[in-house]
């Protein structure tokens, strides 16, 4: 504190300190995630090979970011979080944002701006509007039904395909679609959404997608959690500038790319860590499966116990011996491991990243939007393991457990805070039935998450999971599969 301050001064409002970049990329769905990721590799890429890459941030939803970051210029703090202590770094590529609901127009003007190369996106898997069983455009998902009627879209493919059409009308050359979200194969996803909704407005755009359009896949892994009240006091005791939106992250990032872009034209990522391969597949499978598949098994299972973070989980013995298991006798052996990769190895080090107890990521926070995860993360290990003859308990349980979780009552009889665009119906799909039986067939009927062979194969021993969580709980029934 300076002399002759009065104690309660409030701190300088943080702000950018060097002028905005040109843009170059529109990014949708400006979360935390890409904040401390895509966002942090293109600042360095711009400062190692230069280049118009400035972001132009949207979110699709609601204006929170924007108010918060608008009166800073753009600019926050990255707290990098490590067990040994932590480490502030400022942010300053963010050149502006926008709130899409507030001024679609301004969205899509920005898209059709010849500067702009690249669309990226991070709006969770539910933002593609598909059915995460198929990967196919839902056209019935209001927002999609909204976009294929008004020029002035909602959903994020709602805005590529109208700012595509704008593109192909002034005679440019259409950006690059990237997506940044954990979905298996997400630039063909992204692809097949995107098409399916062009087909539907305008037959001879969807061609000139087709052809001209390129849709990278890309695997994206940093462990950020939500920023809280306290990560805010947090930065500001640390820096002496406050920041309505820091963000807080682990020191590993890892991303690899497709090395797909119209005209070839992108950040040098490659000269900061960035991996660009030719495939992205067996590393998404790895990441998907590994880290996300076990996110979501320790989150079900951990939140029923009663830890509230993943570092919580994981200092209990039982549940560090549980995902090792699920590592190495489940997971791996339906895996191909990327060129050069020891997944032993990468197990080990996703411990030490779980473990790390700077890091205050709730078991609730990944526990959301279960029905939009599970296939990717866990359901294509199943499938895999069942085709090989192969028994997965511990990932049998992890299924059970998001089921008793979407049941909405905790293990002590308390309400769960259920987040999920299908929360209603599983909730419905839970009460329809008294019996453990009962529920996990009603569940295993979802066709957007689980196929008839999967929901066959599954009944019997996730309903035999089931019972285990009701009788002896889970952290019990954990221990008995160990
Ligand atoms: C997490 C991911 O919230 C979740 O579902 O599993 O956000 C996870 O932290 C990241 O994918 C790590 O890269």
């Amino acid at each position: 504190m300076e002399a002759g301050l009065p104690a309660d001064t409030p701190a300088p409002r943080l702000y950018r300190t060097t002028p905005a970049p040109k843009l170059g990329i529109v990014h949708l769905g400006l979360g935390a995630f890409f904040r401390a990721h895509g966002a942090i590799f293109t600042e360095e890429a711009i400062a190692a090979s230069g280049g118009d890459w400035g972001i132009l941030g949207v979110s699709l939803q609601s204006a929170g970011t924007r108010d918060a970051l608008e009166p800073q210029g753009g600019a926050y703090i990255a707290l990098e979080l490590a067990p040994e202590g932590a480490k502030a770094r400022p942010v300053q590529v963010i050149a502006g944002v926008l709130v899409a609901p507030e001024n679609p127009e301004a969205v899509l003007a920005a898209m059709a701006d010849p500067g702009v190369k690249i669309v990226s996106l991070t709006v969770t898997e539910k933002g593609y509007c598909h059915e995460p069983a198929t990967g196919a455009l839902n056209l019935e998902h209001p927002d999609i039904a909204h976009d294929l009627a008004a020029a002035l879209p909602r959903s994020a493919p709602g805005f590529i395909v109208r700012a595509l059409a704008r593109r192909r009308a002034a005679g440019l050359a259409p950006f690059t679609v990237m997506s940044l979200d954990n979905l298996p194969h997400n630039g063909q996803v992204l692809r097949g959404v995107v098409l399916a909704l062009a087909r539907a407005i305008d037959p001879d755009l969807a061609d000139w997608i087709a052809a001209e359009g390129r849709f990278p896949a890309t695997m994206v892994d940093r462990i950020v959690p939500a920023t809280k009240p306290e990560d805010i006091a947090e930065v500001e005791a640390l820096i002496g500038c406050h920041d309505a939106a820091p963000v807080m992250h682990e020191p590993f990032r890892q991303w690899v790319i497709e090395d797909s872009f119209v005209n070839g034209e992108r950040p040098g990522w490659g000269m900061v860590g960035a991996q660009l391969v030719a495939d992205v597949t067996p590393y998404e499978h790895m990441k998907l499966r590994m880290l996300n598949g076990t996110h979501s098994s320790l989150a079900y299972l951990g939140y029923l116990a009663g830890h509230e973070t993943i570092a919580a989980t994981m200092a209990d013995a039982v549940f560090a011996r549980f995902v090792a298991k699920l590592w190495k006798d489940e997971i791996i052996p339906a895996l191909t491991p990327p060129p050069g990769e020891d997944l032993g190895a990468y197990a080990e080090a996703l411990a030490r990243r779980y473990a790390n107890p700077a890091i205050r990521h709730r078991t609730w926070q990944i526990a959301m939007d279960g029905s939009q995860k599970l296939p990717q993360r866990l359901l294509g290990t199943l499938a895999e393991s069942f085709a090989a003859g192969r028994h997965a308990p511990g990932l049998q349980l992890a299924v059970a457990a998001w089921m008793r979780y979407v049941g909405g009552v905790d293990e002590t009889g308390a309400p769960i805070e259920v987040k999920d665009p299908l929360a209603a119906r599983l909730k419905a799909l839970s009460d329809s039935a008294e019996s453990p039986e009962g529920k996990v067939a009603a569940l295993l009927g979802l066709r957007e998450v689980f196929s008839e062979e999967m929901a066959a194969a599954l009944l019997a021993p996730v309903s035999a999971a089931y019972a285990r969580l009701v009788a002896v709980g889970a952290r019990k029934a954990v221990e008995e599969i160990l």
